[in-house]
C-alpha cells in the first residue's frame, strides 16, 4: 500500500496542553508520526511518497472561509500583541452569548472559531496544517488513479475539526475535505468510517444533513468521554441526512469482544450502502496503554480490524488520525493497513 507522508507536521510542535487541570506536554507530538512512519519502513508496507499542493479551493468545499482566513493569520495576530509563546483560546461563546458579532481581537477569534483549548497555533501550524490536508488530498489522487486503497499519514489530525472551528488537536478535517473532494470528482455516495477512540464530531456535523456521505464512529461514550457534547446513539442525521449518521457509543473499559461486533455492525451499515468509496478515519487512541484513552485494545486486534475493514471491498483511503501511545503507534496503525491488505 502506497503511504503519503511529508515531513511539514514537524513545523506544528505544540508546548503544553491543559489536562486533568495541570499544563501537560502535548500528547500531540511530531514523534508520533515518525513512528509510524518508522513502522511503514520497517514493514516494508510500501512506497513512501510527498503529497502535492493542492490550493486552498478543497479546504473551502468544506470549511467556513473566515475560519481558513483566521487559521491563516492567527499566528501573525496573536505575535503583534508581543506573544512568541503559542497560541491558545480562553473563552468561548456558550448558550446565550452571541455568535453573530464576530470579534476583531485576536483572543476573541480564538474562541469564536475553536471549542476546546487543545488547539494550539504556533508559527508553523498553518503550513503544517495545509499538508497535512495535501497529504489527504494527494492520497485521494493515488486511489483514483491506480484503484489501490491509499495510506494518507496525516499530521495534525482533523476529525475534531467541524466546517468553522477547530478543536481537539484538529485544524483542518483531513478526512472531510478528501470525502468531499471525492464527490467533486464523480463519486455519488462515500462513507466516512471513523475508528479513532474519540467521537468525530468535526466531521459527523459538517455532513450530518446530507445523504451522499454516510458517517459511521465507534468511540468513548460522551456521557462520559471527550468531546462529551455530540456523539450519542440518537444522532441519526437530519433532513436529508436522516438515516445517514450512525455512532456506536462504547463503554470505558471496551475490549475487542464488544468493539468486534459494533465493528461488524458499521462494516454491515457501509455495505448496505454501497458507496463508491471508504474514508478510514484511523485513529489507533483505542489501544490499551493508551495515555488518555480507556479502551482495552490489544496490537493484535488493529489485524483484526484491517480485515474486517478489507472485507468491504472497498477502494478505501486511510486518514490518520489520533493514538497517543508513541511506542506503539506505528504497530498498531500499519496493523490495520496489513490486516487490510491480507483480505483486499
Ligand atoms: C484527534 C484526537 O484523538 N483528539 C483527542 C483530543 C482529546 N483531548 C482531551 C483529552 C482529555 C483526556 N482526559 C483523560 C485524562 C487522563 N488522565
Ligand atoms: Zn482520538
Amino acid at each position: 500500500m502506497l503511504t503519503i507522508y511529508s515531513d511539514d507536521h514537524h513545523l506544528h510542535h505544540g508546548n503544553a496542553e491543559l489536562i486533568d487541570g495541570t499544563l501537560k506536554p502535548c500528547f500531540e507530538m511530531p514523534s508520533r508520526a515518525d513512528m509510524v512512519l518508522q513502522r511503514v519502513r520497517q514493514t516494508g508496507l510500501g512506497d513512501i511518497i510527498a503529497p502535492t499542493e493542492h490550493g486552498l479551493e478543497p479546504l473551502l468545499r468544506v470549511h467556513d472561509a473566515g475560519y481558513v482566513r483566521f487559521l491563516e493569520q492567527a499566528w501573525s495576530l496573536w505575535q503583534a500583541e508581543g506573544r512568541n509563546h503559542d497560541a491558545l483560546p480562553l473563552v468561548w461563546p456558550v448558550r446565550g452569548l452571541r455568535t453573530d458579532r464576530i470579534p476583531q481581537d485576536i483572543d476573541g477569534l480564538m474562541g469564536y472559531y475553536s471549542f476546546d483549548a487543545g488547539v494550539p497555533i504556533t508559527a508553523g501550524t498553518w503550513q503544517a496544517i495545509r499538508s497535512s490536508a495535501n497529504v489527504a488530498l494527494t492520497g485521494l489522487d493515488t486511489m483514483l488513479a491506480t484503484g489501490h486503497s491509499t495510506f494518507a499519514l496525516c499530521r495534525p489530525p482533523g476529525h475534531h475539526a467541524a466546517a468553522d472551528y477547530m478543536g481537539g488537536y484538529c485544524y483542518l478535517n483531513n478526512a472531510a475535505i478528501a470525502a468531499q473532494a471525492m464527490l467533486d470528482r464523480g463519486a455519488k455516495r462515500v462513507a466516512i468510517l471513523d475508528v479513532d477512540y474519540h467521537h468525530g464530531n468535526g466531521t459527523q456535523s459538517i455532513f450530518y444533513q446530507r445523504s451522499d456521505v454516510q458517517f459511521l464512529s465507534l468511540h468513548g461514550d460522551p456521557t462520559v468521554e471527550y468531546p462529551f457534547f455530540l456523539g450519542h446513539a440518537d444522532e441519526t442525521g437530519e433532513g436529508a441526512g436522516l438515516g445517514f449518521n450512525h455512532n456506536y457509543p462504547l463503554a470505558h473499559g471496551t475490549d475487542w469482544s464488544h468493539y468486534g461486533p459494533a465493528l461488524a455492525d458499521a462494516c454491515s451499515k457501509i455495505a448496505a450502502y454501497a458507496p463508491d468509496a471508504l474514508v478510514v478515519s484511523l485513529g489507533v487512541d483505542t489501544f490499551e496503554q493508551d495515555p488518555i484513552s480507556r479502551f482495552l485494545l490489544k496490537n493484535a486486534d488493529y489485524l483484526r480490524m484491517g480485515e474486517a475493514i478489507g472485507g468491504l471491498g472497498l477502494p478505501t483511503l486511510f486518514v490518520m488520525e489520533g493514538g497517543y501511545a508513541v511506542e506503539d503507534i506505528g504497530v498498531n496503525a500499519v496493523n490495520v493497513l496489513s490486516g487490510f491488505e491480507s483480505v483486499a
